[in-house]
């Protein structure tokens, strides 16, 4: 059952989802943008009685899988997939083009002979703001200006609401001081982004993402961390695992390479990535010192961001919020420190008895962010790593100082969300979403799971995926999410799979409580579907086709058991789907009103269930 079945191209996953076709609409504001979502069809449902067929509209839903799953693109990793947002970057006129990278240390590997086996070339040219610009859609959004990112965003979130016949009973969610409109439009967006409620990740270097946003206004998103420390063999490899968690879902991806050619691995999965992608660059500038934290200077780390800004990476996790005097507050926990960035920054405090040039150096940090448009996604350092050690002294005296932060950043219009806990109980989780809210001053919030019990190795995925459906029901807008593999070792592509989906889920089901508008019509589809017996429609409408149907043929592989008004749950004789339909039906035919149906259709079911010996198993 593990293994990956599906056709690729050059070592790419590349087949389309079942029965889905890729479309593109058009913006109002801005014609040329194409926002790519993607459109289910669905099999006619057929009257019991009458066999009179009725078609079903198309579903359409949100689509993360970028132009792999589209078989009218050709793609070639080796030269990157079409950079949509090039011509919207260089139309607004605040960019420069430079001939190689800024970072000396970027221009050496570029000429270093070592590198011949995975030798990559300049596939772009970095952009850099133009001297006293500043590109980030924060500063565009408080200058009034609606980007073509924020009209594409708006279009996305809605998946085409407006434009469907078939909404059926929404219901209208809990919002916990969240504002969602009925509908989200571009400047909705542009407000959002303005009051730092909202972030747009998208580095000028990066054109080829899709725009997405983060906000608790919105729908909620997943990240996926892809990067490891193994040696990978070839381009093709790299970008498979990025291309396959975008596959299943993953709104947005983290390369956390450590280890050689991590700058080469970078450059691949930029290139090739729909989706923006995220970095923790102390990772890379311990490299640059071998691995002894306390070697770590400013000029490095420095050097570092540019490097990485320049290739395009979209948000920098920085753990500018470890301060030396937080450090002790961690000595009685049960688990101590367990964040990697967090640990390095402690160890470089305590050494040089100092704060840390994260936090020192934090308004230089801006002045770099802001010529990229690069996002801050604040490091929580001092994360709880146990349910023990939750909602601390520690945890929460580094989310005042990210607070604090937040507001240097919005000074300098830099795009900022703060990252989160962890291992939290469930009872402590709303705490936590709460103080985030008014600490941070409603800047996005991005959390790791939270866990909600530490008994289950090899599930973790499950004890953070309650978590997480909790947070993000409370309003956090972005779940970093957890394989099965946590705690246990590198996850490999099915554990991805199981991470990415466990997470959409999790996502999802916040994003039907918080009532957002774009949301309920998938559910009511496939719930139709179900009801009608359309299995196919019901396989296809769901997160993983390919693992439904897999279940479903295990019992019954029959073709014919894909339109059987039963499955191998409840047998022929008692599914209640089946059985509730004949009540309906019944009720047509005799003309009776609901309640009256009801009873007589359970009378005669009584009496048929006893005539057949009463046996619930036939
Ligand atoms: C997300 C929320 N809190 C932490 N994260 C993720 O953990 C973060 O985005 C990055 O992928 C990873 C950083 O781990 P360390 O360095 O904090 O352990
Ligand atoms: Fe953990």
């Amino acid at each position: 059952k593990n293994k990956d079945t599906a056709p690729k191209q050059n070592g790419i996953t590349r087949q389309p989802f079942p029965n889905s076709k890729k479309i593109y609409v058009s913006g109002k504001i801005y014609p040329q943008i194409k926002v790519a979502m993607r459109e289910i069809s669905l099999s006619d449902t057929v009257d019991a009685m009458t066999k009179k067929k009725t078609p079903n509209e198309p579903v359409t839903v949100y689509d993360t899988s970028g132009p792999y799953t589209d078989p009218n693109k050709t793609i070639d990793v080796h030269s990157g997939i079409e950079r949509i947002r090039e011509p919207w970057i260089k139309e607004r006129g605040d960019v420069e083009e430079l001939d190689s990278f800024s970072s000396q240390y970027c221009n050496e590997r570029l000429n270093d002979a070592s590198l011949d086996h995975m030798r990559f070339k300049l596939l772009k040219k970095p952009l850099r703001a133009k001297k006293g610009k500043n590109v980030t859609q924060l500063h565009y959004a408080k200058q009034g200006i609606i980007t073509p990112e924020m009209e594409y965003i708006a279009i996305r979130e809605n998946q085409r609401i407006d434009e469907m016949t078939e909404i059926r009973k929404q219901h209208k969610g809990e919002h916990f001081g969240a504002a969602i409109p009925e509908k989200i439009t571009p400047e909705f967006v542009r407000e959002e982004v303005a009051r730092g409620r909202a972030v747009i990740p998208s580095n000028i270097n990066h054109p080829e993402a899709e725009p997405m946003i983060l906000g608790r206004n919105f729908l909620v998103k997943i990240n996926a961390n892809i990067g490891n420390s193994a040696v990978t063999s070839s381009i093709e490899e790299e970008v498979e695992k990025a291309v396959w968690a975008c596959r299943w879902g993953a709104d947005n991806i983290m390369d956390l390479s450590t280890g050689e050619n991590i700058h080469e691995t970078r450059e691949w999965i930029i290139r090739n990535s729909p989706v923006p992608v995220g970095t923790v660059p102390i990772y890379q500038a311990l490299e640059k010192v071998n691995g002894v934290a306390e070697d770590l200077t400013w000029e490095i780390f420095r050097d570092t961001l540019i490097e990485q800004a320049e290739q395009g990476v979209d948000y920098f996790t920085i753990h500018a919020g470890v301060l030396l005097r937080y450090v002790p507050m961690t000595a009685n926990r049960v688990t101590g420190i367990v964040s990697r960035g967090g640990s390095i920054m402690a160890k470089w405090c305590l050494a040089h008895h100092k704060e840390s040039f994260l936090y020192t150096h934090f308004e230089d940090i801006c002045e770099i962010l802001k010529s990229y448009d690069v996002a801050f996604s604040l490091g929580d350092g001092l994360r709880p790593g146990s349910v023990a050690d939750a909602n601390d002294e520690a945890q929460f005296a580094e989310l005042e100082t990210l607070g604090e932060l937040t507001q240097i950043a919005r000074k300098h219009e830099v795009q900022c969300f703060i990252e989160g806990p962890g291992h939290v109980p469930m009872h402590m989780i709303k705490e936590n979403m709460e103080k985030q809210i008014e600490v941070c001053d409603e800047a996005p919030f991005y959390t790791l799971g939270p866990l909600t019990t530490d008994i289950a190795p090899g599930y973790d995925h499950i004890t953070s995926g309650i978590g997480a459906a909790m947070i993000g029901w409370y309003g956090c807008a972005m779940l970093c999410y957890v394989t099965p593999k946590e705690h246990l070792g590198l996850p490999n592509k099915e554990d991805v799979r199981v991470g990415v989906v466990t997470y959409k889920l999790a996502a999802h089901a916040a994003d039907l409580a918080k009532g957002h508008p774009g949301a309920q019509h998938r559910d009511n589809a496939l719930s139709m579907a179900r009801f009608e017996f359309r299995w196919e429609d019901q396989f296809n409408l769901g997160l993983d086709p390919e693992r439904a149907r897999e279940y479903h043929d295990e019992t019954l592989p029959a073709a014919g058991a894909k339109i059987a008004h039963f499955c191998s749950m409840c047998g022929p004789k008692f599914c209640s789907m089946k059985i509730s339909q004949e009540v309906r039906d019944f009720a047509a035919v005799n003309n009776i009103v609901d309640n009256e149906v009801i009873a007589k259709g359970m009378e005669e079911k009584s009496k048929e269930f006893k005539e057949k010996g009463s046996e619930v198993y036939l």
